[in-house]
């Protein structure tokens, strides 16, 4: 009845051990190659202990993982022919398995579906919490036949209510943070209801967590998809703030809620663009910095400043904010530790605060340290961890040490090796919450310094409110 219980019995299951049986004619060194594939494509992280060699689950929920994307047998244990497809030659972009339903495949069997709203959350204005909700849904009615009702009195389908701690079902809520919300499968009575533990901060913006954002989540449950292992998906089981305005439903979970329901009958026309240059799919930026928090992108004579309060950017000239700055800035970084930027264009480049260009600018980037072979600089990002500036030349990169204000011994590497499945070129880079996003062409990627691999696959102009 209740998918949810449903799941939870399955993950107990799951963690059950699933040995890497002695008897596969699998050796030690082969446990090892296994681990490092792992490691590199699935995420597979050991905390430096060698559990692999114990029955674990970590181990062997990878190794399914694996086996289900390759259409391998699913055995979640270490087999000959799952090695063999592992010691192929192969790209570096990890595999991404996709959405995935509940057990049994529970949907609505109706295209109308009804819902209620039975409580408000004192945090919001209750017309902000019926705009999130209505705008939650919509998310998914765009893109299948569904079309969701609301109702004010009576059983509706969804039943959505706030409510802290024990609040009438078996799962009780956990205080702030853990657990913000949860959704049954779809079936009669509690199937469908959406649950938001009121001991959370809701919001309509990127404080707390955003109601909007939780509910379009909560509804995917809601309508029969459970967690996608896509780290770009909606259904993917870690949250993280996106500009509610800008947002656009990722292809994993249109392909899952799609897989369910049938595509729309009347294809909404994307959303409306806020310039028509802002939102032309095909803007290459200049480049992009960060600064005191906001983030500005430059192409020709144009610098767009995108508040974190405001959904959309603002239009300026670079002449406005720098008179004396040419067009066409071809690369820029914020050093956020001494409130400054540096924008390139050739083989000049420009140290600012705030509004004033810093005396004894601009200078020669080979002061910097680069050859004269170098004309000019694609992209720059200042990475804080490590106080070190990357610069992005052609296929390759330099890495520059603002402390010691020195070029890296080693410098220039090849972009490919250091930041797989980025392409080959870098137009602009910027840092945002310790992920970088590379611009190259016409994609965009958010890339982990950590992981060392693409997360997200973006639009180019996600950050713009398109
Ligand atoms: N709540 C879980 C969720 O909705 C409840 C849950 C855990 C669950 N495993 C499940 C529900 C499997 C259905 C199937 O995912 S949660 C996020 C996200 C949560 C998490 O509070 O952890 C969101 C609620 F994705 F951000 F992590 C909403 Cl958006
Ligand atoms: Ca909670
Ligand atoms: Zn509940
Ligand atoms: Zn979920």
């Amino acid at each position: 009845m209740k998918s949810l219980l449903l799941l939870l019995l399955l993950r107990v299951s799951f963690s059950q051990a699933f040995p890497t049986t002695p008897d596969t004619g699998v050796g030690e060194e082969d446990v090892q190659i296994a681990e490092e594939y792992l490691k590199r494509y699935y995420n597979l992280e050991t905390d430096g202990k060698h559990f692999v060699r114990k029955s674990s689950s970590p181990f062997s929920e990878k190794i399914r993982e694996m086996q289900e994307f390759f259409g391998l047998e699913v055995t979640g244990s270490l087999d000959s022919e799952t090695l063999d497809v592992m010691q192929q030659p192969r790209c570096g972009i990890p595999d991404l398995a996709q959405y995935s339903t509940f057990p049994g495949r529970p949907v609505w069997k109706k295209n109308e579906v009804t819902y209620r709203i039975l409580n408000y959350t004192p945090d919001m204005a209750q017309a902000d919490v019926d705009i999130a909700i209505e705008k939650a849904f919509k998310v998914w009615s765009d893109v299948t036949p569904l079309r969701f009702t609301r109702i004010y009195d009576g059983t509706s389908d969804i039943q959505i209510s706030f409510g802290a701690g024990a609040h009438g079902d078996f799962y009780p809520f956990d205080g702030p943070h853990g657990t913000l919300a949860h959704a049954f499968a779809p079936s009669e009575a509690i199937g469908g209801d959406a649950h938001f533990d009121e001991d959370e901060t809701w919001t309509k913006g990127s404080a707390g967590y955003n109601l909007f954002l939780v509910a379009a989540h909560e509804f995917g449950h809601s309508l029969g998809l459970s967690h996608s292992n896509n780290p770009g998906a909606l259904m993917y089981p870690t949250y993280s703030y996106t500009n509610p305005n800008g947002f656009h439903l990722p292809q994993d979970d249109v392909n899952g809620i799609q897989a369910l329901y049938g595509r729309s009958p009347n294809p909404v026309p994307p959303t409306k663009p806020t310039s028509p240059s802002t939102c032309d799919p095909a803007m290459i930026f200049d480049a992009i910095t960060t600064l005191r928090g906001e983030i500005m992108f430059f192409k020709d004579r144009i610098l767009w400043r995108k508040i974190p309060q405001k959904s959309v950017a603002e239009e300026n000239l670079i002449e406005q904010f720098w008179p004396s700055l040419p067009p066409g800035i071809q690369a820029a970084y914020e050093i956020p530790e001494n409130d400054q930027i540096f924008l390139f264009k050739g083989t000049k480049y420009w140290a600012l605060n705030g509004y004033d260009v810093v005396q004894g600018y601009p200078k020669s980037i080979y002061t910097l340290g680069f050859p004269r072979t170098v004309k000019k600089i694609d992209a720059a990002v200042y990475n804080e961890d490590t106080q070190t500036t990357y610069f992005f030349v052609a296929d390759q990169y330099w890495s520059y040490d603002e402390e010691r204000q020195t070029m890296d011994n080693g410098s220039p590497r090849r972009i490919a090796d250091d930041f797989p499945g980025i392409g080959h070129k870098v137009h602009a880079v910027f840092q945002n919450d310790g992920l970088l996003y590379f611009f190259s062409g016409h994609r965009q990627y958010e890339f982990s310094m950590k992981f060392k691999r693409v997360m997200k696959l973006l639009k180019n102009n996600s950050w713009l409110g398109c």
